[in-house]
């Protein structure tokens, strides 16, 4: 028997996983393989209706106004119509929804363009660590560059089916679901990657600065 037929301990199957692991940055971001029971986060309670939580303005915008600017650390940089936005390559994904205020939502299919085929047309620069959200109502918040680029992260147009509604950040919100929910900005105007990062709305309000609701990063302090 030759050596080549032996296995190396570099082509395992447990070797090869791992490896997808740490390309998919998984146990650290994005979709983490919880068993059933831990899957509601500590101090979080399960609601089977959808609450509606924003600053109180509920900026209406039409499709035909709508834009998504896209600028910073980025080789290219867009202004995206939202025929141009429809046209990117879809996705699918059915999330969970963890809320600070402590209601959790299971199993919410949107539809939308991945931020990960996003980051593959902007092209982040070598430098760029941070994304800052900025939206039609003012609100902004930030996500390490790591974070935004979760694997089931989505910058979403529908839900359940459906086209988001006004309520819920129609025509276009972001959505990351593996933090609170105040990370996933609605009414979604402008996309801004940094090399530095700049707290947003909650983020200067006392909120913490990252929000794993896992690890319960609910406040800055
Ligand atoms: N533009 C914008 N996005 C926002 C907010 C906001 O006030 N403005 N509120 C955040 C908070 S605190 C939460 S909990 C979720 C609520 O989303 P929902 O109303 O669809 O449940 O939106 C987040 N995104
Ligand atoms: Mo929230």
């Amino acid at each position: 028997m030759s050596d080549d037929a032996s296995p190396t301990p570099d082509d395992s199957k447990l070797t090869r996983t791992k490896e997808s692991w740490a390309r998919e940055g998984r146990f650290l971001t994005g979709r983490v393989v919880r068993p059933e029971a831990e899957r509601l986060p500590p101090g979080q309670h399960l609601v089977r209706n959808w609450p509606v939580l924003d600053l109180g303005l509920t900026p209406g915008v039409p499709t035909e106004r709508w834009r998504l600017d896209v600028k910073g650390a980025v080789e290219r940089p867009q202004s995206w119509d939202f025929a141009t936005f429809r046209a990117q390559k879809q996705t699918s994904e059915t999330t969970d929804i963890h809320c600070v205020t402590t209601w959790s939502r299971y199993d919410n299919r949107w539809d939308g363009l991945s931020t990960r085929d996003f980051l593959d047309i902007v092209q982040p620069r070598a430098d760029a660590a941070f994304v800052i959200l900025s939206s039609y109502d003012g609100y902004t918040t930030n996500l390490a560059l790591e974070d935004f680029a979760a694997e089931n992260a989505i910058i979403a147009h529908s839900w359940e089916g459906e086209p988001l509604t006004r309520e819920h950040g129609g025509p276009i919100r972001l959505v990351v679901p593996h933090l609170y929910f105040w990370k996933s900005a609605k009414w979604l105007r402008e996309i801004e990657f940094r090399t530095r990062d700049q707290p947003g709305f909650w983020e200067v309000r006392g909120y913490h600065n990252r929000g794993d609701p896992f690890a319960e990063e609910r406040y800055s302090d």
